[in-house]
């Protein structure tokens, strides 16, 4: 057998073992927030799939709506020693220490989905996710339009402390302020769930009635579960109310083509393979930008039909 020149520089065992080492599959943790809308069940799927599309060894731990099961998680994946660890954080804040333990075990994090708050930004590499503030501006630009700066609001919000409900409420707040005549009435956590959303908006139509012009939900989930509450109050949602809401779930936009919902604003959930990009480059010690945000649109009456079928969550 010839031998090739490289080879011969290296004791057999040695290459053996640098082929086995660079055979053996990158070893991911993902410590994902739940499975509290349709939103996460594709940002989930998108994970998983382009992980063993890429023959990635994946260990998903659903957090089960608990930062604690996430935390929990991600000390695992430190002990089983994985290459890299994805985050998508529950809530803005709490993260520290256990980024800190990471840090400390020369772990990298990515976050993806939601932002978090931090006193030291050496503890991640780098987020991955949509422009959260944008998108609350974005719904409230389209109902002022769509109003002409008039009419009495109900929100219902995402899950408390998360970086979706305060950024989607924040910029939403501001966007309507310049319009006197907008107001919101009344605001509650529908905790991103369609159960949530139709036992808030339940409680709003008992309080406020007939006198809701306008609902804005922080998810879709949320602003279906309201539909039915809506209808089942015996009123026609997107008729007697206009209803905004994020994410463009195929069911939401489907509502927008049926005219239930009137504006959807996209929140793209199928990240995975922008994730396992940066992932591979941040382990090669590559340069990634600090803040990757996905491009999102907005589906109204006017394109929500033409959309539908190339909706992919
Ligand atoms: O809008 C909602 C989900 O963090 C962007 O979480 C995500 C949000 C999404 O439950 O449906």
């Amino acid at each position: 057998m010839k031998l090739n020149p490289w080879l011969k520089t290296f004791p057999l065992t040695f290459v053996v073992a640098a082929t086995v080492a660079s055979a053996a599959p990158l070893k991911i943790g993902f410590a994902q927030t739940g499975a509290e809308s349709a939103w996460r069940t594709a940002n989930s799927e998108s994970m998983k799939a382009e992980a063993a599309k890429r023959g990635i060894d994946l260990k998903f731990s659903d957090g089960q709506g608990k930062q604690e099961n996430q935390i929990r998680a991600i000390r695992s994946f430190i002990a089983q020693r994985v290459d890299a660890i994805v985050l998508a954080p529950l809530v803005e804040t709490g993260w520290d220490p256990v980024l800190r333990d990471a840090k400390r075990a020369r772990i990298p994090v990515i976050i993806t989905d939601r932002t978090i708050e931090t006193t030291d930004e050496s503890l991640y590499a780098c987020f991955i996710g949509s422009d959260f503030l944008e998108e609350g501006r974005m719904a409230a630009a389209w109902l002022a339009k769509k109003t002409g700066g008039q009419g009495r609001i109900v929100e219902i919000q995402g899950t408390p402390g998360s970086a979706p409900a305060n950024d989607r409420r924040k910029a939403f707040a501001e966007g309507i302020a310049k319009h006197p005549e907008l107001k919101i009435i009344d605001s509650q956590s529908g905790d991103f769930r369609r159960t949530g959303g139709k036992e808030v908006m339940e409680s709003f139509l008992k309080k406020h009635g007939k006198t809701i012009d306008i609902l804005y939900a922080h998810n879709d989930d949320m602003a279906l579960g309201a539909v039915q509450a809506i209808e089942e109050a015996g009123l026609k949602p997107g008729k007697d109310s206009i209803i905004v809401s994020i994410d463009a779930i195929r069911e939401g936009v489907q509502a927008v083509v049926d005219g239930k919902i009137n504006c959807v604003v996209e929140c793209n959930p199928l990240f995975g393979p922008k994730v396992y990009d940066t992932v591979a480059k941040v382990i090669a010690g590559g340069q990634v930008p600090r803040k990757a945000f996905n491009q999102d649109q907005l589906f109204d009456e006017t394109n929500a039909a033409a959309a539908l079928p190339t909706r992919q969550y």
